[in-house]
């Protein structure tokens, strides 16, 4: 049914490119078209995208990133090597630049990411810490981070992809230095800095049920029975077509809300093995349709947000060489058929 719908979407769409009609301009003259934003507000949720700020410098892409989208969150400018490059000095210049340009285009902003093992200064991996030392340097990190950013960020990646994937603790020097309590710490710091933004454990290959998710379950009833401030889980949904549709996204994000917490999709593409044919982009156009109806579904699954829009930004072929085309616009910023099906699953014609 939705294959056989989908084809006719992507058929008409491809139609319409050939006859240069509707793709690779973000408005058409006279034609004022409703955004994915627009779509999903009806529906009480944003639907945003991440960006970096290399990519500001890019006219047609930031138009694009303007119009489209109603949220976005920094891809690498609110990370600890980028906020605190040396011991106590800190620099939010490049996570100001992402704020301001989401205030001019009426955008929202999560915060990414307070405590993550990766993407750390020098400083911080380069020496021994005890756990009075590290708990300090935490806590102060965390704090100057959320402060500077209060009312401007509505939430926080607080910790960032603290398990393995069998569900055990991720042997962070966090972890290996402070023990599992460091992640309500965190919360808790986080918390006392801005008592209204809400606070998120975020990670990937927790779409379905399985280990790593059940451990996300696991701690969040804790740190709720606790009176931990936990407000939600962040879904990262970095899928690849060759490991298959996460089946049970809609009865995980379900697990979640019942535990009183609302979720997110916070990094989602679909990569695929390259080359990209008419199959494969079809196929992935049926997924971010599935992951789109599946939060919509779910009354406390609040929002999307796609890792970046386009494949010219994306970080997918850098990392995974041989694979790409995550995303719903292409390298020249036209449409795929991925974007007409979010278009479909939200509603819109
Ligand atoms: O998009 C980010 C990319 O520019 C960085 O090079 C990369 C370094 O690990 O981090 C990317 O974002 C990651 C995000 O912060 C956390 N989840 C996984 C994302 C992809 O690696």
């Amino acid at each position: 049914m939705r294959t056989t719908r989908l084809r006719l979407v992507g058929a008409v769409a491809a139609l319409l490119v050939a006859a240069g009609i509707g793709a690779g301009t973000p408005a058409q003259a006279g034609h004022q078209q409703s955004t994915l934003a627009d779509l999903a507000q009806r529906h009480g949720r944003y639907f945003g995208s991440a960006t970096d700020n290399p990519e500001l410098v890019d006219g047609p892409y930031t138009a694009l990133l303007g119009s489209e989208f109603d949220q976005i969150t920094p891809g690498n400018g609110m990370k600890w090597y980028a906020t605190e490059p040396q011991q106590g000095v800190f620099d939010f210049s490049e996570g100001d630049e992402i704020v301001d340009l989401a205030r001019a285009n009426r955008q929202k902003v999560r915060g990414h990411t307070l405590v993550w093992h990766s993407q750390l200064p020098g400083w911080l991996t380069g020496r021994e810490w005890t756990a009075p030392e590290l708990r300090a340097v935490l806590k102060k990190h965390i704090q100057t981070e959320v402060r500077h950013y209060r009312g401007k960020v509505f939430a926080w990646d607080v910790v960032n992809e603290a398990f393995n994937e069998d569900g055990t603790y991720r042997e962070s020097i966090f972890y290996k230095t402070l023990g599992p309590g460091y992640i309500a710490d965190a919360l808790r710091w986080a918390h006392q800095a801005d008592p209204r933004v809400k606070l998120y454990l975020n990670d990937y290959n927790i779409e379905g049920v399985g280990p790593k998710s059940d451990a996300y379950y696991r701690l969040a009833n804790e740190l709720k029975a606790a009176g931990v401030p936990l407000h939600g889980i962040g879904l990262q949904a970095h899928l690849a077509l060759q490991y298959g549709y996460p089946a049970t996204l809609e009865d995980n994000l379900r697990r979640f809300s019942r535990l009183g917490l609302d979720t997110a999709l916070t990094e989602v593409d679909i990569r695929m093995q390259l080359p990209a044919t008419e199959e494969k982009l079809d196929r992935q156009a049926e997924w971010y349709a599935d992951l789109t109806e599946a939060c919509l579904a779910v009354r406390r699954c609040v929002g999307i947000t796609l890792w970046d829009y386009t494949d010219k930004y994306s970080w997918i072929p850098a990392f995974f060489p041989g694979e790409g085309a995550a995303l719903p616009w292409d390298e020249e910023l036209r449409r795929k058929p991925a974007y007409f099906a979010l278009r479909e699953a939200l509603g819109g014609r």
